[in-house]
């Protein structure tokens, strides 16, 4: 019967894409920032947050790797944490989104202190973190697939944000560069441990559910900003912002 029929890999592969439509790149912030409509402060906040991402992608990765007996795995696996921690002359991707942050306006003490990072993205982060420690290695790989639609926003910010804020320094911009060679070649990874592993309908719709929990987890860090970065009218309450700490 055809409802428990397992996709081919390629029909697999095209559920994972459809998924798209969930992706980050529609949340409200997200768009604010593409349309140039973000103050400078609400620029600090997102990078200042999304600094809590970014350090925690290497610590998910080596959960993902000791979680991992196979060396063919691993040993490509193992490219991802280097990317970010930086290795030999290499400062790496964190480095980079530092810099990010100081093009922002930010100092660098601000950043890696962690001290803007909202309760809201903190959770959502760990989340991400704790279900690569705890699930099976393949299920954790799989839930890095929302990179398969990462270098549209990465090409997105790089095209458009030179335009809508002139005031950020270029140096800022290497990180989303990186990404636009790094994230296709981690999908390619990605993708062949998940196609090659998850081979029975039931598999393959466990994996959709594994993929849309980490888009909710991407929206979810955006909705935490959203709500503490813009302000919203609320009955009795008038403007209200919760968590506006950028100072
Ligand atoms: O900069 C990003 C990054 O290094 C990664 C690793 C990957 C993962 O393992 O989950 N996901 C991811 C993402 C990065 N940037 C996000 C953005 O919007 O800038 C997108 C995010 C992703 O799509 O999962």
């Amino acid at each position: 019967m055809d409802e428990l029929k397992a996709w081919t890999p390629e029909e697999f592969e095209a559920k994972l894409r459809a998924k798209s439509v969930s992706y980050h790149i529609h949340h409200p912030f997200q768009v604010m920032m593409h349309e140039g409509k973000c103050s400078r402060e609400q620029l600090q906040a997102w990078v200042a947050n999304r600094y809590y991402y970014q350090v925690s992608i290497p610590v998910k990765d080596a959960a993902i790797m000791s979680n991992c007996p196979d060396r063919e795995v691993r040993r490509h696996w193992v490219q991802r944490i280097l990317d970010h921690d930086g290795y030999g002359g290499e400062a790496g991707g964190i480095e980079a989104w530092i810099r990010l942050g100081e093009a922002v306006g930010l100092t660098r003490e601000q950043i890696v202190s962690q001290e803007l990072v909202l309760p809201g993205v903190r959770f959502a982060v760990d989340a991400y973190v704790n279900f690569a420690r705890r699930s099976p290695w393949q299920e954790a790989a799989a839930s890095s697939l929302t990179e398969l639609f990462a270098p549209t926003i990465h090409k997105s910010r790089l095209e458009h944000w030179p335009n809508h804020y002139p005031w950020i320094e270029p140096e800022g911009y290497d990180y989303f560069q990186r990404r636009l060679t790094e994230a296709p070649r981690d999908v390619i990874n990605g993708l062949r441990v998940t196609l090659g592993h998850f081979t029975t309908r039931e598999q393959q719709e466990r994996v959709l559910e594994i993929l849309q929990f980490k888009l909710d987890l991407l929206w979810s860090m955006l909705d935490s900003m959203l709500l503490a970065y813009c302000p919203v009218h609320i009955e009795g309450w008038g403007a209200y912002t919760p968590m506006a700490r950028v100072s």
